[in-house]
């Protein structure tokens, strides 16, 4: 096809006319991108400071997954679960040792995975916790962003999530996030199958629960024979600080500094999994639990094709050979360092949280306010590209392989816009 000569502003023209409406991106058409930097279609470049929504953890287009890509695409691409394949097998023993597990059950999107998730939950629950059948219920906790089909809004309290689509999946009940005394009283009904949580909600604006909440939560699922199911679609794969944020019994030597603190029953990732070059995400469990689906109860056609087991074993290795968790850890000291003495000389800024490279900082305005958004828009202008998530609140997430002269100079773009809107507010 044509090498595309358009410009920024045809190309979104483009995207209005002929695309659906179901996004409000910041206005930036971006044509290439390498390790953390980005260009648009002009060649301005940026830093991107949001990572894919942290599907780019590895850094854009890293070479040896897009080798690894290129090699088994012109050998063989997609056999669907029909029949075997070379590569399946092979992924699905480095995958279950990487994260610790007997099984997994591969998909493609986090949305795919959480979904996969209820299933396992739900048929486990029938078949191994004995609930009456189509009596089991799961347990969201408000503020949750797990995706967008049918059955996971129907667990939203996101009015845009779920506003015109109901009616609704039913057995979800939703709970305070971070509220061990609503969990312990939900957990008093005996039907209840699992627990599903972000171990730090990243669309509800990086919200980190307090210290203790997981692991309590994981004990009291596990008291009341309740699936602890963690969705690190977003917090995996290195984004915290630590291989995976709720950092199971792992023994991975991925270099994790911090002891293991719990191990859910079942992990779902995605996202990173394939370092943004492909559609990966998996379903992780052990015997006792994934044994409860049988031959032909789920699948999909592409889940767990030869490309995304190439893409995914060379993504996994490269987290391990790069020590991208520590490196995120060390590099969101940082970061969070610079953001605390910025918000002493801001007032439009009050507040940073975070954990690795998953922040975000409160801007001083009402949620409904367009200053978080506008900020995004200088921020653009000075070569660093955000995005707010609800309202006031900017996440910063960049691709792990940041280093400490990128982040202290992504830290001055930050601080040098922010503090210039202020003074033109
Ligand atoms: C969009 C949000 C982030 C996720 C967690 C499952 C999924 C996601 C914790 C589903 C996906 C993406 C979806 C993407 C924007 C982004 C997002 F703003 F929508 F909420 F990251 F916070 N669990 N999050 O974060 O995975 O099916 O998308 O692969 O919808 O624009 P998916």
């Amino acid at each position: 096809m044509q090498e595309t000569m358009m410009s920024s502003q045809d190309l979104m023209k483009l995207e209005d006319k002929y695309g659906a409406h179901n996004y409000h991106p910041l206005p930036v058409v971006l044509a290439k991108g390498e390790g953390v930097y980005v260009w648009d279609v002009e060649g301005k470049k940026y830093y991107d400071f949001l990572s894919a929504y942290s599907a780019v953890n590895q850094g854009h287009c890293h070479p040896r997954i897009i080798n690894a890509l290129n090699e088994q695409a012109v050998k063989l691409t997609l056999t669907s679960r029909a029949f075997y394949n070379d590569m399946l097998g092979p992924y699905e023993k480095y995958v279950t040792e990487y994260f610790n597990y007997d099984k997994v059950l591969p998909m493609n999107t986090g949305v795919e995975a959480v979904e996969t998730a209820l299933k396992i939950c739900r048929k486990w629950s029938y078949e191994v916790k004995g609930i009456p059948t189509n009596q089991a219920k799961i347990i969201f906790v408000s503020g949750n962003f797990h995706g967008r089909t049918m059955a996971i809004i129907s667990g939203s309290v996101d009015p845009q999530s779920t506003t015109g689509f109901g009616p609704f999946l039913p057995g979800i009940e939703v709970i305070p996030y971070n509220d061990l005394a609503a969990l312990k009283e939900a957990l008093e009904d005996p039907n209840v199958a699992g627990f599903l949580v972000e171990p730090i909600q990243g669309e509800a604006g990086v919200f980190v629960p307090d210290e203790g909440y997981l692991k309590s939560a994981a004990e009291m699922c596990t008291a009341k024979n309740v699936l602890f199911i963690a969705d690190e679609v977003q917090t995996g794969i290195a984004r915290t600080g630590r291989l995976l944020a709720t950092c199971g019994n792992c023994d991975c030597n991925n270099g994790c500094e911090n002891r293991p603190e719990i191990k859910p029953d079942i992990l779902i990732l995605g996202k990173a999994m394939s370092g943004g070059v492909f559609p990966v995400s998996a379903v992780f469990a052990n015997d006792d639990i994934m044994m409860a689906i049988k031959p032909g109860e789920h699948g999909s056609t592409f889940g767990g094709n030869p490309l995304a087991c190439a893409v995914a074993m060379e993504a996994l290795e490269v987290i391990k050979d790069e020590e991208l968790a520590k490196n995120a850890e060390a590099m969101g000291i940082i970061f969070r360092s610079r953001m605390n003495e910025m918000i002493e000389k801001t007032n439009l800024a009050t507040l940073v949280r975070g954990k690795g490279l998953l922040n975000a900082i409160l801007i001083n305005d009402t949620e409904e306010s367009t200053t978080a958004w506008d900020i995004c828009i200088k921020l653009r202008d000075n070569g660093l590209l955000a995005k707010p998530t609800h309202g006031n609140i900017i996440r910063f997430a960049p691709p792990l392989v940041m280093n400490a002269e990128q982040i202290n100079e992504c830290c001055d773009i930050i601080e040098k816009t922010i503090i210039e809107f202020e003074k033109h507010m």
